[in-house]
Parts: C-alpha cells; structure tokens; sequence
C-alpha cells in the first residue's frame, strides 16, 4: 500500500472563537481529509504575532482554536495537530529561506501591500514582510504536497513552489513540491447582516457573525435575524437575492441537502419558515461542537499534553528536513 500524500494546513489563533465560515470552509473539509492524508493542522502562532496581539489573549486562543479543532472533529491521533511555535524548525527554516527570496519578490505578495497599507507603512513590521516565507517553511518542512488554502493564500502557496525550486536547483533536490487545494466557491460563507463580505474573525461589527463557541439562543436570533432581500422567494440568485443565497449554502452544507431540494420544499413559503428551520440545523450542529470544546478547555493541563505529544511528532519529521537543509547550504554541525 503506497503511503498517503502528506497534507498541511494552518489558522491563525486571531480570535477567542472560530466562526461557521471557518467551520465549512475549512475545518469541515479538513475532517474529510484526513482520512484520505496524512494531514498535519497547525496553529500558526508566529503568524498571529506578525500584527499586535495581547500576550495573554493571544495564549489563551491558541488554546481555543486548538480544542475547536478537536471540537470540530480533527482527530489529534490521526492528524498531527499542534501549536507552531512548539517546532523551533519553523523559523529556523524560514530564515534560510528568506535568504534565498528576493526582496522584490516578497514585495508583490498582496497579501501584505493590504495588510501594510491599512497599517500604514512605517507601521508594518519586518515580520508581515516575511509572513510569506515563514508560511512556505511550514509547508515545506513537512514536504507536504497538499495545502487546502483560502483563494486569497494561493499567491502564497506559488510562492512557496518557487522557493522550493530554486533551493533544490541550486542545493539539490530536496523539497516535494507542494500543490495549493483550492476551496470551492459555495464553501464561502458570508457575514449574515452584510451579505456582500465575507464571514471574518476581524469583522468591525461581530452582529452577522456566527461564533461556534455562541449559546445556542444567540446562534438561533442571529440566524433569524440575518438579512434577507426583497421579495419572499427562497431562491439561490447569487446577483439579486446575496442574503438568502448565503443562507441557502449554509443550510445545504449542514443538513447535507442540495440547493435544489431546498428550494422545492420552501417554494411558496418565504423567509420565515425558512430561517427557523436553518436556526435549528445550526444549533443542532454547533451546540455539541461548542459543548464539546469548552468540556476541553476545561482540562486545559489535559489539552496542552495532547498538544506537546504532537508537537513532538510533528518535530520528528521537520528536524530531519531542516537538519538536510543545513548541510546543503553549508552549514557547520555542531559535534
Ligand atoms: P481574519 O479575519 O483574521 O483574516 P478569517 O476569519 O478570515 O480571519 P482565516 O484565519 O484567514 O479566517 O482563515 C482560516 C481558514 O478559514 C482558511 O482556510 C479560510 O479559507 C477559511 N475561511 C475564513 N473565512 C471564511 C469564510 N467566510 N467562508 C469560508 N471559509 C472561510
Ligand atoms: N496564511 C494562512 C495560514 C497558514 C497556512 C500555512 C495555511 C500559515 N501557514 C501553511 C496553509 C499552509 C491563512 O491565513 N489562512
């Protein structure tokens, strides 16, 4: 039986709780991977710190998002799940490669003209410049050929392909070449009162956003209290109808339901119905998810050990890589 391709993934622990477009977006379809994979999860921690945080929030949502990931159902016996900052090789091979990226080249990374310019430039670290190549060491310590990304980390996911070429290129071959696995467009979730944006953890006005650590009554009001478009029709119309639509997805992916069907059954009967029976798929989902992640928080000592156990696999595997990556650039061993 031939191995099972290696997968890598990450979020950053940037908010006390994940939100339902997180959960179909990403952890849902993690969970199905990582059955096919051999998948590896990280919490980005060293990421998060590229823009301010609070030190103290900033270590207990790293332990948040990990038990929402539990929560959620990523397996830490059958994935490898753990925090970035346990495997010191992250950074030590984002430096060696920072060394070989240009600084033109990290300069065209959209991703940080947005974040430097809503920072303002003198604002913006050293740091957010080199998010990039510390995101292309994640992946390539683990030569991961797998990287399910958002649309907006796939310059990232080029990025990382060019650095391992040039470094097997001069070096010789050493990194797997990793593909992006981008995510389908009706797995895009949007804010529920501004339909035209998409679910964020750094939304200005948290009212359309559905945390999966809410109490079950405020997932159902704001659920029932998403905006909706004119006229009483349920029907998937992306251009005039952005609201409903959005609702339509959320109810088809939960309830494991086509768009189609949906439709037929609220044919005639607008948006009323409709959003009560959304508002108890969603709580019917998330309330065991969110019961199950705060019973995990509980343990924390519990949770942090699970942690630290696969941080030490996940170290077994990048030690070599880096301990490769060292000798082919010339680095001396220490005896
Ligand atoms: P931030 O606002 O801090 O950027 P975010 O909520 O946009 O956070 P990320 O941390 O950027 O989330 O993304 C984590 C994962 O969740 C990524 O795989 C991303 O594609 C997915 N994701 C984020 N928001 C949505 C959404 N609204 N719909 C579907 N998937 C999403
Ligand atoms: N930049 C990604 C998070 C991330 C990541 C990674 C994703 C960090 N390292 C490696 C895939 C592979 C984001 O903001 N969603």
């Amino acid at each position: 039986m031939s191995p099972k391709p290696r997968l890598f993934s990450g979020m950053q622990p940037s908010a006390e709780s994940l939100h339902i477009g997180n959960y179909i977006g990403a952890l849902l379809q993690w969970k199905e991977l990582q059955t096919s994979h051999d998948a590896i999860f990280c919490i980005v921690d060293l990421h998060a710190i590229t823009v301010a945080q609070d030190p103290a929030a900033l270590r207990e949502n790293t332990r948040r998002t990990a038990a929402q990931y539990i929560a959620a159902g990523i397996d830490p016996q059958v994935s490898t799940l753990f925090v970035q900052s346990h495997v010191a090789a992250h950074p030590q091979l984002a430096w060696v490669l920072n060394t070989i990226t240009g600084f033109g080249e990290a300069s065209r990374m959209t991703q940080f003209k947005d974040k430097a310019a809503k920072q303002g430039a003198d604002a913006a670290s050293v740091g957010l410049f080199a998010y990039p190549t510390l995101m292309a060491a994640d992946i390539l310590l683990y030569n991961a050929v797998a990287v399910p990304v958002g649309d907006d980390q796939k310059q990232h996911v080029e990025l990382t392909r060019d650095l391992a070429n040039r470094f097997n290129t001069r070096f010789g071959p050493t990194f797997a070449m990793p593909e992006p696995m981008i995510l389908t467009e009706t797995a895009r979730i949007y804010d529920l009162q501004n339909p035209g944006s998409k679910m964020s953890k750094s939304a200005e006005s948290t009212s359309g956003v559905v945390w999966l650590l809410d109490e079950p009554s405020v997932t159902a009001k704001k659920i029932k209290a998403a905006v909706t478009d004119a006229g009483r029709e349920v029907r998937y119309d992306v251009a005039e109808k952005p609201g409903v639509s959005n609702l339509l997805t959320i109810f088809a992916v939960l309830a494991d339901r086509s768009i189609a069907s949906l439709e037929a059954d609220y044919d005639g009967k607008g948006y009323g119905d409709f959003k009560t029976d959304l508002a108890e798929v969603v709580v019917a989902t998330f309330a065991p998810v969110r019961a199950r992640a705060l019973e995990l928080l509980d343990d924390p000592a519990e949770l942090d050990r699970v942690l630290a156990g696969n941080a030490d696999r996940a170290a077994a595997i990048a030690d070599v890589t880096l301990a490769t990556v060292y000798d082919r650039v010339g680095l001396l061993p220490k005896r």
